[in-house]
């Protein structure tokens, strides 16, 4: 491609509102432009990206017999009620109606619509294990989109969804998908970790996400600095067994604690240890309010809580509802004397704390010396704390670290929530109707372009890992007006691609010093330059990701090129 016929507007300046590096500078480099909020353009050198990660992901999923087709995006209401989901999601899901007044969603996922294809298509055992997979454009309408192409509005995704007679069959195609996801990260040269996650309102068992290390990550994950144990810190449980303190109980007592809210400033005020007060605090679980405790000094889990509860949407109450259920507000709620029959759950470690400290439920007030087992009730223990650093790791083995990740893949175990929902059975080899068993998979394509920035740039621009960069080479010829090296550089970017490389050629009428400096920012990983050596037959490579440059003569330049190539497709 000449680069004076494509459009890539570089920009000198760091775009304000852009945050994340990898937002930054795909604006910079002309990759991206932003229509509104969450939803961009993918401007020609991020659409050949966006191509070269989708190419990658067809060889992978070809390599375990996954079908590519493609679903619609418009989605009928009527799918989404079969399922519930129409009454479960929120303002996330888009809605819209069409001239008729009937009610469509735009596509977020496609768990209804696929299922009932295949509820329609699939009678037999003998037609399963069957894997189908789409890549397009998902609709999300994020509360806070941001960063760029990380959280959108509207993304690209490869979503694939296997039905199966078994679960062994299940397991089996999930761990496919398993491989093919970490060939899929590795081949785009991501430094990933797949991590035990929340399967959440999936309703599934086993759930993996594939997590791209990088600071920006909006999660967190708990690893072992001894094991390969990594979890979203949402599922990481709690390895430690709390033995039960046998400390005498001493009596309830109600003290006045004037604006004492927060469980440092309960500490301070009453100089105990934070670990020492209970914190309380008021979540509502598909509409249903449950009062969820830890030790002051842990952090309560509502992943965990969601999941015990089997809940599909959790939220913290909101100040008003705390008023209406406890009687005061948050800040001195507890749980001794709560006038309704609320449930109390309270983490494991709870259950070893002697005359603690707890609101009163009564604003201004705590009680000293709470011993849950006496002073309250209703109470289950379970594990509903998120994990902290320094915490043994559960499978015991090591420390737990944190890291923050992008989630760019993941995996679940639907089991049977969308078939036996939406009636998608198969007859079994005794002719017994049988819902199908269930996996859904999806890789973010557009946040892995991202993912990507954010782990290959430096201070000059992006740095593109061979297999997904928009173009192997960069030819520049340093001044236009020059012949020998208008002639050098048009020969060799014709041989070049007879050889079937993917070539840029910039043949703009810029300054050298605009094109050197274009050409780090868009970060193709090898450039020739055609410059005062051009009669002389020498051209200048430079290798964009260690720096280093050669001169070399032109009848040495394509084993050398070659060369080049090997090494960087190596060890990417
Ligand atoms: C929605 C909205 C947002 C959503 C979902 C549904 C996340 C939703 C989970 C998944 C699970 C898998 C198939 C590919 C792999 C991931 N956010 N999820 O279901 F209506 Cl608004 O998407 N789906």
């Amino acid at each position: 491609m000449r680069q004076s016929r494509t459009l890539i507007p570089t920009l000198r300046e760091v775009p304000a509102d852009a945050e994340a590096k990898s937002h930054q500078l795909l604006l910079r480099a002309g990759f991206i432009r932003q229509n509104t909020s969450g939803v961009y353009s993918y401007m020609p050198l991020a659409n050949k990206v966006i191509q070269k990660i989708q190419g990658i992901v067809r060889q992978e999923m070809e390599n375990i017999n996954a079908v590519e087709m493609m679903m619609p995006a418009l989605q009928q209401a009527e799918t989404w009620q079969e399922s519930g989901r129409w009454y479960t999601y929120g303002p996330e899901l888009m809605r819209l109606k069409d001239r008729h007044g009937r009610e469509f969603a735009l596509g977020a996922t496609h768990e209804e619509v696929m299922t009932s294809i295949v509820r329609d298509e699939v009678k037999s055992y003998k037609r399963l294990p069957l894997t189908l997979y789409q890549i397009q454009s998902k609709f999300r309408d994020e509360k806070r989109p941001r960063f760029g192409l990380l959280r959108g509005r509207e993304f690209i995704m490869k979503d694939a969804y296997s039905f199966h007679a078994s679960a062994e069959s299940l397991d089996e195609t999930y761990k496919d998908m398993y491989q093919a996801y970490t060939n899929v990260f590795t081949r785009c040269g991501l430094n990933f970790r797949p991590v035990i996650a929340d399967s959440g309102a999936m309703g599934g068992k086993d759930t993996h996400e594939f997590m791209a290390l990088a600071d920006i990550g909006e999660d967190t994950i708990a690893y072992s600095d001894q094991s390969s144990y990594a979890a979203n810190i949402e599922m990481a449980e709690i390895a430690e067994t709390v033995e039960a303190q046998n400390a005498e109980m001493e009596e309830l007592q109600e003290v006045h604690t004037p604006s004492v809210k927060t469980i440092e400033e309960l500490a301070a005020f009453l100089s105990v240890s934070p670990s020492n007060c209970i914190k309380s605090i008021l979540l509502k679980a598909d509409g249903r309010f449950v009062l969820v405790l830890t030790r002051g000094d842990h952090e309560v889990n509502d992943i965990k809580v969601k999941n015990l509860l089997h809940a599909e949407t959790i939220e913290f109450a909101n100040p008003e509802e705390v008023a209406e259920i406890t009687g005061t507000e948050p800040g001195f709620v507890g749980p001794v004397g709560l006038n309704t029959e609320i449930e109390i759950y309270a983490d494991f470690a709870v259950k070893a704390m002697a005359n603690a400290v707890a609101g009163a439920n009564k604003t201004d007030h705590h009680y000293q010396n709470v011993n849950v087992s006496r002073d309250a009730d209703h109470v289950t223990y379970a594990d509903l704390r998120l994990i902290q650093e320094g915490d043994p790791s559960p499978d015991g083995k090591g420390t737990i670290h944190f890291a923050k990740g992008i989630e760019v893949g993941q995996v679940f175990k639907l089991g049977t929530r969308y078939s036996e929902a939406m009636d998608a059975t198969y007859l079994d080899e005794n002719g017994r109707a049988k819902p199908m068993l269930m996996g859904c998979y999806g890789i973010g394509i557009s946040r892995t372009l991202s993912a990507i920035v954010e782990q290959h740039h430096d201070d000059k621009g992006l740095i593109w890992p061979l297999a997904v960069s928009p173009y192997d080479l960069h030819i520049l010829a340093l001044n236009m007006k020059n012949d020998a090296q208008v002639q050098l550089a048009e020969k060799l970017y014709e041989d070049f691609q007879a050889k079937g490389f993917d070539v840029l050629f910039d043949d703009r009428a810029e300054r050298a010093g605009v094109k050197f400096a274009d050409s780090d920012l868009i970060g193709l990983p090898i450039r020739i330059t055609v410059g005062k050596r051009a009669d002389e037959g020498v051209v200048e490579v430079k290798i964009r990701q260690n720096g280093e440059s050669f001169e070399i003569a032109c009848d040495e330049l394509f084993g050398f090129i070659e060369e080049q190539v090997k090494s960087l497709s190596s060890h990417s």
